[in-house]
């Protein structure tokens, strides 16, 4: 056996050797006990003295040179295994992160909230009622009899049953003073529903906020006083504003209350149409009516009314010039709040 031949077609085979495994597979064919060399250096005892010690001090070196290539490609190997893994796993912890995209409050409910807070701090408790209504409170009990004229302001979704979606908030005052006494001072936020034809001021579906104070001297100068004070915190500066006079059967005297519109800062737009004032409130003092409707002795007791439309509010505060835009699910528009 050419000792010499067998080492350097070892040491190239293991040079070659790609990975752990086939290294393995070459210790093996040339090192493991059936291995080429293991064999000639059992076969040693039976060569003559002089040739086995020759051969065997050949055999030895090629066996420890052998087994040193055989380390060297196992920490190569190694090295470049790890390195591939490495590289697999790598983490780039100085990559920017990915946003992830987060919601946010409709502005219409950031709007309420905001009021909310503004009316609490001024002693307001927040009172809710039913969206599906009945006849009686959305209408007889806010002193608008069947055959009166003002029915027909409201367009009212009847439902089958007899039952209505409620047209405003204000069917809350006569639900709340059947249940507590004055003095009161409560807001109602909700969902009032009208059928009526869209345009850029106009929804069939809204939010209102009821306003109603009850005590023994409670007069208009109250009303605007508080009004003035919510406007101020809601738009966060002065606003101008004024009350002219109106007609709701639930109130007497009635008003409407508007304020400049900050659309095109009282130039006249579509959304004041054309008139630098854009109406945002309904208000009045309660009619005696309402008082006896709710079981209470009219004289007794004095009170306000207001309801605002929160939709408009919110257009005059962020110049959105058209109220359709709020139910488009439009996420360009939503974004921006
Ligand atoms: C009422 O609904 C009365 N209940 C308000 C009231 C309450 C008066 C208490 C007296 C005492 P009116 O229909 O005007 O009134 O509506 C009140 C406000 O809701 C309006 O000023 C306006 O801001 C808003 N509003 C009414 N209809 C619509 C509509 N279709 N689209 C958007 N906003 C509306």
């Amino acid at each position: 056996m050419d000792l010499k031949k067998l080492k350097n077609s070892a040491a190239k085979e293991i040079k070659a050797a790609e990975d752990l495994k086939s290294l393995q597979e070459l210790f093996k064919k040339y090192l493991g006990k059936q291995g080429e060399l293991t064999q000639i250096l059992r076969s040693l005892k039976d060569l003559p003295k002089r040739e086995r010690i020759m051969v065997g001090k050949e055999a030895n070196e090629v066996k420890n040179s052998l087994s040193l290539e055989f380390d060297e490609r196992e920490a190569e190997l190694k090295d470049r295994e790890v390195k591939a893994a490495q590289e697999k796993e790598w983490i780039d912890v100085t990559a920017p992160g990915k946003k992830i995209p987060t919601g946010s409050l409709h502005p219409l409910t950031q709007a309420r909230r905001k009021a909310e807070e503004i009316f609490q701090s001024m002693g307001f408790e927040v009172a809710e009622g039913p969206d599906i209504e009945t006849e009686w409170y959305n209408f007889d009990a806010l002193n608008i009899p069947k055959d009166h004229p003002a029915r027909d302001v409201w367009d009212t979704f009847y439902l089958k049953n007899g039952f209505l979606l409620r047209t405003h908030t204000s069917p809350v005052q006569v639900r709340y003073m059947e249940k507590n006494n004055p003095p009161l001072r409560i807001i109602v936020p909700g969902t009032v529903y009208r059928h009526e034809a869209t345009d850029p001021s106009h929804e069939f579906q809204l939010q209102q906020i009821e306003g109603l104070m009850v005590d023994k001297n409670i007069s208009v100068a109250n009303l605007k006083a508080i009004v003035g004070e919510f406007f101020k915190r809601f738009f966060e500066k002065d606003i101008d504003f004024r009350l002219r006079p109106d007609f709701f059967p639930f109130t007497e005297p009635s008003f409407d209350i508007s304020i400049t519109c900050l659309v095109c800062k009282g130039k006249g737009c579509p959304v004041c149409k054309e008139s630098g004032w854009l109406e945002v409130a309904g208000a009045g003092m309660v009619h005696p009516n309402v008082f006896k409707a709710a079981g209470l002795v009219p004289g007794q007791w004095q009170g306000w009314a207001f309801g605002f439309g929160l939709e408009r509010l919110v257009m005059l505060k962020h110049k959105i010039n058209d109220i359709r835009l709020f139910r488009s699910g439009d996420l360009r528009f939503l974004k921006q709040f």
